[in-house]
């Protein structure tokens, strides 16, 4: 089975939000310890928030255990695993694979996309999709504070929010055959970060995130400046653009297969969470490291490459 684009098939549509749906559900997936109060869904949340909020090193507050460095790809490839596996557990489904959403296709246009409408994304607005906690809602507790909120978003509406094309995905992944470079952070120019968006045109995968805004971005205003919530997780958006970045990466991968994953483990603690066999953040019972994704043929396969390797 495959990964295949959610707009193109739509049993594998279906098939993601039946198992969205269950895994946000608190009596069918419940939060072990969180139990009436948080799903399964929730956690993976609380993940992404806990490594976001893990600064690398602890004085740098610009790169954490998930992103502003090397491990952004790495990570994000491992979440999505465990996030997959647990839609497959909740649908009794273990060929469940991902979908993924290729907003290039309709970078001009896509506000109007038919992802927003009520038979994709747009079903998680309003009262049924709960948001639990979001960033704020911490307080001095390790574990979220339950908030009840509805899931917004404000597709399109920050006017300067450019979105990459095809071609511009294309550009990056046949021009750039480094992985990073020093300093390894959001000042870098190298294929994780011209597709992680701090720098480059239309910074990829960023934008999204604000193109979308709302739980998935900066929440309408501009509070938190250009940095996207810890918790955008929240809204099921989020796996679909981030499965398409990962997509990227694979194209990437067999487009420079000769090329290496930098830096490895005899570069400096300073980048301790995001070298080759540094264990990356988790809170599953297992040690993972950025070498342990760089092959992950045995996982999933993508249903197509070649569209975005082609010049
Ligand atoms: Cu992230």
């Amino acid at each position: 089975m495959s990964r295949n684009n959610i707009l193109d098939n739509q049993e594998s549509a279906e098939k993601y939000f039946e198992a969205v749906w269950a895994l946000k559900d608190i009596k069918k997936s419940p939060w072990p310890g969180q139990e009436g109060k948080l799903s399964l869904y929730d956690f993976i949340v609380f993940w992404h928030h806990r490594a976001m909020m893990l600064s690398t090193p602890p004085n740098n507050p610009r790169r954490n255990a998930a992103h502003s460095g090397p491990v952004f790809l790495p990570w994000h490839r491992y979440m999505l695993l465990r996030f997959e596996n647990l839609l497959g557990e909740a649908i009794d489904d273990p060929d469940f694979n991902l979908p993924y959403w290729d907003w290039s296709e309709e970078s001009k246009v896509l506000e109007n996309s038919k992802i927003w409408t009520d038979d994709y994304l747009g079903q998680f607005e309003g009262s049924d999709w709960e948001i639990r906690f979001d960033q704020n809602s911490f307080g001095d507790s390790p574990f979220p504070l339950t908030t009840s909120r509805e899931l917004r978003r404000y597709v399109g509406t920050w006017p300067e929010v450019s979105v990459g094309d095809k071609a511009a995905i294309q550009a990056v992944v046949n021009s750039e055959s480094n992985y990073d470079e020093i300093p390894y952070d959001q000042t870098s120019n190298r294929f994780r970060n011209l597709l992680e968006g701090w720098r480059g045109d239309n910074r990829l995968h960023n934008n999204i995130h604000l193109f979308v805004g709302g739980h998935n971005g900066t929440i309408q205003n501009r509070v938190f400046g250009d940095m996207i919530l810890s918790t955008s997780p929240n809204d099921p958006t989020f796996f679909l653009h981030h499965c398409f970045i990962d997509k990227v990466w694979a194209a990437w991968q067999e487009k420079w297969s000769e090329s290496k994953y930098v830096p490895n483990n005899s570069e400096s603690d300073e980048y301790l969470f995001h070298r080759l066999d540094d264990p990356m953040h988790t809170f599953f019972d297992e040690t993972v490291t950025p070498r342990d994704m760089l092959d992950v043929s045995e996982e999933y396969s993508y249903d197509s490459l070649s569209d975005i390797t082609q010049q």
